[in-house]
């Protein structure tokens, strides 16, 4: 890994905009210990975006885009939805796919990768709305799974579809009246965690985004996986807060609620015992090459 890989062409250097230059400079490229604590003491990798104030997509965004282990050589797949506005506003490789393919099109990105830099690790992540993951795109999400194509697959859950108005989605909970689904949901809320799991899925967690350290630890452990294994999966609740009636302030508190014992979002992870001991040895692997940087630099 290194800032080699994202350097300004020398020529094109004096119109490149100052932001630019200091995304290059002080971002966290090539730091493979780089963190969520890194935020507000180097430059993030997104800094603006078009979501309503206060859209807990942003600050999910936020939380994977400090925590993924290599920028410089990973890729993002999105979907049509709230979480396409991001995109161009993120300093990562980035595709949009038509809405539904992400996972189609990321199977086709991971194994070209893989052959075109066959020495190099290249991660490829799915970010992509219920909706987009769940319903209509849920065949080729599905099909990769099977096909044990590595790469992880994350799902902004906000149970509807947000990006037109409103409408019921396959994660929307029973019961629940949105503004463009006003008779209500008649069926439970998908069980997609168990169904990835039992569909290939080699590791898979479900949590909120009010806690980074969560976040940041599954983003790793997703990443690590399917690196070795094959494909993983996170679902992170999202909540729509305008349609949920809440204020920009109040996402934060809905997660906090919904994670709390008993709550809809209490966080899970699943992997079979082999994954599990993989990820003992990895972690203690990078907890002691942190502690010896430490010791270096005291
Ligand atoms: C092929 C196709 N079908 C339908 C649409 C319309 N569409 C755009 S966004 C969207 C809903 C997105 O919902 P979700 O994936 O849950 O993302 P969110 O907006 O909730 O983050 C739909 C149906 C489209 N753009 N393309
Ligand atoms: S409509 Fe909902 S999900 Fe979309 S940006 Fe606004 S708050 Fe976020
Ligand atoms: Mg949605």
């Amino acid at each position: 890994m290194s800032k080699e890989k994202i350097a300004i062409c020398e020529d094109l250097a004096d119109i490149m905009p100052p932001e630019y230059h200091d995304m290059v400079e002080n971002a966290t490229f090539g730091n493979q210990d780089r963190s969520w604590k890194d935020i507000g003491s180097s430059k993030e990798l997104i800094e603006q975006h078009s979501l309503c104030a206060g859209c807990p997509e942003s600050i999910a965004f936020r939380f994977i885009m400090s925590s993924i282990p290599n920028p410089e050589d990973s890729v993002f797949v999105g979907s049509t939805g709230c979480t396409s506005l991001v995109f161009p506003h993120v300093g990562i490789h980035n595709i949009h796919s038509l809405f539904g393919n992400q996972n189609a099109v990321a199977s086709g990105l991971k194994r070209a990768l893989a052959v075109r830099f066959p020495d190099r690790i290249k991660d490829v992540f799915v970010l992509a709305g219920d909706g987009a993951t769940v319903d209509i795109g849920l065949d080729m999400t599905m099909q990769s799974w099977f096909r044990q194509e590595k790469f992880t697959t994350i799902c902004f859950d906000n149970e509807l579809y947000a990006n037109t108005g409103g409408q019921e989605s396959g994660l929307m909970q029973r019961g629940f009246v949105a503004k463009m689904a006003p008779k209500g949901k008649n069926f439970d809320k998908v069980r997609l965690p168990e169904i990835a799991f039992e569909a290939g899925c080699h590791y898979v967690a479900i949590l909120t985004v009010s806690k980074p350290n969560r976040v940041e630890q599954a983003i790793r452990r997703a990443t690590y996986v399917a690196r070795e294994f094959g494909p993983t999966y996170i679902q992170l609740y999202t909540p729509c807060i305008l349609e949920i009636g809440k204020q920009s302030m109040e996402g934060l508190d809905e997660m906090k609620d919904s994670e709390s014992i008993g709550g809809r979002f209490v966080m899970r992870e699943l992997m079979t015992d082999e994954v599990k001991a993989f990820l003992k040895e990895k972690e203690a692997e990078d907890k002691a090459r942190r502690k010896k940087a430490k010791t270096v630099t005291a």
